[in-house]
């Protein structure tokens, strides 16, 4: 509710500031788009979002981005973008440290930056406390209440009772680490559950999957697993079923690519958390824009989830937010 009150304010202040003349009287700028990486349906989708607020308001936008999901590579890709002196940056930071430095170089040359999906340092942005409160704004899903949804659905899945755990990409990646704070703190309502050891894959789905047998052979009885990514969804979903435990083991992802959507209708996966990238590339290019104009912008702008299943995936009100290829 909170985050609807955000979101609703900062659209009107932008269609307040772009009606009519004044928008084609408007100044155009260049937006960089950095995602976590280029290649993950996720940030595609959002880059089509930010790419229709560019359109609508004239601005370019630029999308460039590693080949995966890691700070030693996304770290000279923002230089490089960095040296083309775009107007603003929009950033998925791959670690909330390690990106802390990278980022100041952006500010002292005078290129705004508002951080979208991840956050650097806490999250809490232009509070006047700690080194890594400089970006404008951060544009994301709540994360901590992904997780708790995804936990709660688990919980449903498995009649509240049994061994799980979640499948992560690695600590210090500031979405998957509350998600995973959400469902471990979810979960202590359920005495009936047993939450095992979380998983790092690295981003790496075959690693998901062969991790999800590992977790299987040394616990035959394992009723449930999260996924608390895209990768790590499709991996474990795809462990669940070369380890022979599909129907037995339940499944709930985060993050809806195609391929999640199709496991749904197969019924190896139960349900996915969908988030709304679209409208945070939209709602990240609006803020960054109307910041260029000079106007005050929200520090932080919630967007939110779709839940997915086997009961509403064929729905046209959810299937759009099935992710892009
Ligand atoms: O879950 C998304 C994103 O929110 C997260 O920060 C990193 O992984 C994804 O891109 C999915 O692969």
């Amino acid at each position: 509710m909170q985050y609807t009150v955000v979101i609703l304010s900062a659209l009107a202040a932008f269609s307040l500031a772009n009606t009519g003349p004044a928008q084609a009287a408007g100044k155009h700028y260049t937006i960089a788009l950095v995602p976590g990486l280029t290649t993950d349906a996720f940030y595609i989708t959002m880059r089509k979002g930010a790419q229709a607020a560019a359109d609508t308001v004239g601005d370019t936008l630029n999308f460039q981005g590693a080949p995966d999901f890691n700070p030693v590579t996304q770290v000279p890709v923002l230089d490089a973008v960095i040296a083309r002196h775009p107007d603003a940056i929009l950033i998925a930071p791959t670690d909330k440290v390690q990106l802390v430095e990278p980022l100041k170089k952006a500010v002292a040359a005078g290129i705004k930056v508002i951080t979208v999906d991840t956050f650097i340092g806490t999250g809490r942005y232009q509070t006047g406390t700690g080194n890594a409160d400089f970006p404008l704004a951060y544009v994301a899903s709540d994360n901590l209440l992904g997780g708790q949804i995804a936990a709660r659905a688990l919980a449903k899945a498995i009649g509240d009772k049994g061994k799980v755990y979640v499948s992560n990409v690695k600590p210090g990646v500031s979405t998957t680490d509350q998600r995973e704070e959400g469902f471990k703190d979810e979960m202590k309502l359920h005495p009936g559950i047993t939450v095992l050891d979380t998983q790092f894959n690295d981003d790496d789905a075959n690693k998901a999957a062969g991790q999800l047998q590992s977790v299987m052979a040394r616990n035959p009885d394992l009723a449930g697993v999260f996924g608390a990514n895209l990768f790590s969804a499709i991996g474990a979903a795809n462990g669940v079923k070369q380890g022979g435990g599909s129907g037995r083991v339940k499944v709930v992802a985060f993050d809806a690519p195609t391929t999640i959507v199709g496991q749904i209708k197969s019924g190896l996966v139960d349900l996915a958390i969908a988030q709304h990238p679209a409208e945070i590339g939209y709602f990240g290019v609006v803020a960054a824009h109307a910041a260029l104009d000079g106007n005050s912008i929200p520090t932080s702008i919630g967007t939110g989830f779709t839940v997915i299943d086997k009961s509403n995936v064929d729905d046209p009100a959810v299937a759009r937010f099935i992710y892009s290829n």
